[in-house]
Order: C-alpha cells, then sequence, then structure tokens
C-alpha cells in the first residue's frame, strides 16, 4: 500500500485530483500505435485531440442501430436519432453553462461558428465607418471572416498589440474602444502562444460601451472551465474534434436575445416554419440557425466526448496539465539554442519554440522519425509569426492524456535534431 510518505509530490496531487494517466491512456486506442516502429507521442492536440473508445464506440452504434434523419420522422428510430441529438445539445448546454438550449447552435466547427456570427450579426448591425476589435494572436478563423465583413459593409478592423511574452496590451484595448467600435472578438486561449486571455475583463471593457463580445473556444474548452453566464460572453465557438469528440460538428453559443435579433445563416429545410414562393417564416431557435441535415453521429459523438471528459473532471485535467506543461517548459528551454515563443504568466498546454536557425520543418521531420507528433509552420496564426519575427514554430500542445516520459522523448528529440544539425 502506498501511504503519503512515499508518495512524490506529484503523486500525492494525483490522488487528491484522482488522476492516473496511466489508466486515462487505456481509454484512448490510438496511443497504442507505433510510429516508424516507435510508440507514437502524440503532442498535436491543439490541431485535433485523439478520441476515446467510448466516442468512437458511441459513434459505430449511432450508425449501427439508430441512425436516421432527425427532426423530420414519426417513426421510431428517427424519434430515437433526435432524442439522441437533442440528449447531446442538452450536454453541451450544461457544459458550457448556457441559461437554454436554444442558445446552443450545432455548426460544423469553430470557424463556421465565427463566419455565422460575422455574417448574421455583421451584416445588419455593423456599418461603414463601425470598428470590429480583434487581437494579434488570433487564428486566422477570428481574421478573416471579419475581413470579409470589413469589405462588405465598410467597417474598420483594429487591433489589440501583444507584448513579447504574447499576452495582450490591455490598456491598448481600452485605448481601441470607443462609440464607433461595434464588435469585439478574441481567442480565449491561443493556439500558437498557448496565452489565455483575460477574457472577462475583455468582456467587460466592451460591455461598458454597450458592444457584443465573441470568444474563440477552440483551444480552450479542452482545457478550462467554461462558464459563459460567469463570462458574461455574448458568443462562443468551439469544435468537437479538439475537445476529444469527432471531426466536423462543433458548437456556437449566443445569448438568446442577440441570436433572436440576427437573420439566419443559411437557408434549407429544417430551419423553417413554413415556406410558400411569396415569403418564408423562420423556425424558432436554435433550428433557425441549422440549415439542412445536419451532422446527427457528430453531435451524438460531441455528446459522448462532454460526458468522458465531465467523468474525468476539468479541474483535474487543468491541474495535471499546468503541472506538465511547467515540466516541459522548464526541460525544453534548458535545450541551447531553443528559444520559447509564448511565456505569458497564464499559459495552457501549448509550447511553441525555435531552434537555433533550424527550420521549424526540419525540426518536425526529424521528431516525426522519433515518433514524436507536432506541429511545425505557422498555425494558421500568420501575424503571430510576423509579431515574433520568424517564419514558423516548432509546436508542440499537451493533452491530459501525455506524460512526463513523452515530454523525455521530445526534449531527447530535439537534442537530436541539434545533433544532426551540428554535423551539416
Ligand atoms: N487550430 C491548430 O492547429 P476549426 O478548424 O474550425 O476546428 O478551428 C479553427 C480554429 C479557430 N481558433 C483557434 C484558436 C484554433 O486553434 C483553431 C484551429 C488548429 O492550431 C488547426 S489550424
Amino acid at each position: 500500500m502506498t501511504t503519503s510518505s512515499t508518495l512524490t509530490e506529484k503523486g500525492r496531487r494525483d490522488c487528491l485530483t484522482g488522476f492516473d494517466v496511466e489508466k486515462v491512456r487505456e481509454d484512448f486506442p490510438i496511443l497504442k500505435v507505433k510510429v516508424h516502429g516507435k510508440p507514437l507521442v502524440y503532442l498535436d492536440n491543439a490541431a485535433t485531440a485523439q478520441k476515446p473508445q467510448v466516442v468512437i464506440d458511441t459513434i459505430s452504434t449511432y450508425y449501427m442501430v439508430e441512425n436516421s434523419n432527425i427532426h423530420r420522422g414519426i417513426h421510431f428510430l428517427s424519434l430515437q436519432a433526435t432524442r439522441a441529438y437533442e440528449d447531446a445539445r442538452d450536454k453541451i448546454k450544461h457544459f458550457l453553462n448556457a441559461s437554454h438550449t436554444r442558445e446552443i447552435i450545432f455548426v460544423r466547427g469553430t470557424t463556421e461558428g465565427i463566419n455565422l456570427v460575422a455574417q448574421s450579426y455583421g451584416r445588419p448591425f455593423i456599418k461603414e465607418g463601425d470598428e470590429i476589435v480583434i487581437s494579434a494572436m488570433e487564428h486566422h478563423s477570428n481574421i478573416v471572416p471579419w475581413q470579409m465583413l470589413c469589405e462588405q459593409v465598410g467597417a474598420k478592423l483594429r487591433v489589440i498589440p501583444i507584448d513579447d511574452d504574447g499576452e495582450l496590451l490591455i490598456d491598448e484595448y481600452g485605448k481601441l474602444l470607443n462609440q464607433r467600435t461595434k464588435f469585439v472578438s478574441v481567442a480565449h486561449l491561443s493556439n500558437a502562444l498557448g496565452t489565455i486571455s483575460p477574457v472577462k475583463q475583455i468582456i467587460e471593457m466592451a460591455h461598458r460601451f454597450g458592444v457584443p463580445v465573441l470568444l474563440d473556444g477552440a483551444q480552450a474548452t479542452p482545457h478550462l472551465k467554461v462558464d459563459v453566464q460567469d463570462l458574461d460572453c455574448d458568443f462562443y465557438a468551439f469544435s468537437g474534434h479538439k475537445l476529444f469528440g469527432p471531426t466536423g460538428v462543433g458548437v456556437l453559443y449566443g445569448k438568446a436575445d442577440l441570436l433572436e435579433a440576427m437573420p439566419p445563416y443559411h437557408g434549407g429545410g429544417d430551419m423553417i416554419s413554413s415556406v410558400t414562393f411569396e415569403k418564408t417564416l423562420y423556425n424558432v431557435l436554435p433550428y433557425k440557425f441549422e440549415a439542412g441535415t445536419p451532422n446527427i453521429a457528430g453531435g451524438v459523438g460531441l455528446g459522448a466526448a462532454i460526458d468522458y471528459l465531465n467523468g474525468i473532471g476539468l479541474e483535474a485535467v487543468a491541474t495535471y496539465e499546468h503541472e506538465l506543461l511547467s515540466y516541459a517548459t522548464e526541460a525544453v528551454s534548458q535545450i541551447p539554442g531553443v528559444r520559447l515563443i509564448g511565456t505569458a504568466k497564464q499559459k495552457a498546454c501549448v509550447l511553441s519554440f525555435v531552434v537555433d536557425d533550424i527550420h521549424a520543418h526540419d525540426v518536425g521531420t526529424i521528431l516525426d522519425e522519433e515518433g514524436v507528433a507536432i506541429r511545425t509552420g505557422h498555425h494558421c496564426a500568420m501575424p503571430v509569426m510576423q509579431r515574433f519575427g520568424v517564419p514558423a514554430t516548432a509546436r508542440a500542445s499537451l493533452a491530459f492524456y501525455n506524460t512526463r516520459k513523452e515530454i523525455d522523448t521530445l526534449v531527447a528529440g530535439i537534442r537530436k535534431v541539434k545533433e544532426v544539425f551540428a554535423d551539416v
């Protein structure tokens, strides 16, 4: 029997949180895969996370015994599929602590959620000369839709600058807010830097000007507890596939009064209550924004992923990941020639770095030979690369199933990269 005196500090914490990484790893079949004959070390979780067996099983069971179209049939299977899909919506409502399921709109992912708001909110409510505020650490998904809107309506994009650690300059943000500001859209957690932004403060400041705020939660939802009522955000978008669920499904949360005031984004089946050639009446929320047959299995799978994550507990996840990121940061930064890009005080799960003047793709290729999967490049955040004066970074991104041993393999791999290039 282990007693508290025989436990390491880390073991003691894991006992307290009830988090057992080796047990959790058993839930993810892909983690047993070998790459180039070596055990897979999957550190590309910010791109997409792996799926636990229960999510895989839920999707295949859905197709085996429940598959049918939803909201359309009166037959048994259709009602069953509808119930499964709507149950998933209810799980998402609880996951985000939204007030009502009609505020939960199924979309394809974060990208579609932001585009929906940019068009359905932006086209009617943002006019020529108005300003939209984003930050310098946004993913292209939270830049381009706003640029497109600006071109369409003649509005202007304003950008909150960041400092050398990758933290938002909150005073500069304050200076950007004025009577012309009509929308603020920022990442909750940056995919390229790992910065957790002070989103509650950002929202409070915008609301003083009566300005709605969208949070891009693509990276935050797998790592941080999100409470949309406590944050008081107006919109929140995230992707199922980063949350251990399937690809092709995501969520847009919106406050009901705003969603009610917005016209539909897409037209088609299910988003209507009646259609004649003269006039169409739209369906109630959330269906008004869900045209056409959705990704039903995806929604059901996302519900299973949320159940799974709730079973582990996001607090235990956050505590474990925080410790793992500290360990990784310490170990990687000790390698001579490594420069970390993104050193904010509040960070989660992302370790972006450059090694000497070796191109990030070379770093990634050599690590791949060691079985280590990371992402290299601009991470769909080109302005971040420009801000730090690098063409690309290597990015290791963590999930709760990663271990210290895997970080050691990453570190050994980076040292190997340096050896290979020392000989070149
Ligand atoms: N970032 C990454 O490797 P989609 O593609 O719609 O699921 O998510 C888009 C998106 C939006 N915002 C942030 C902060 C993101 O990180 C992403 C996706 C992945 O960093 C793929 S580019």
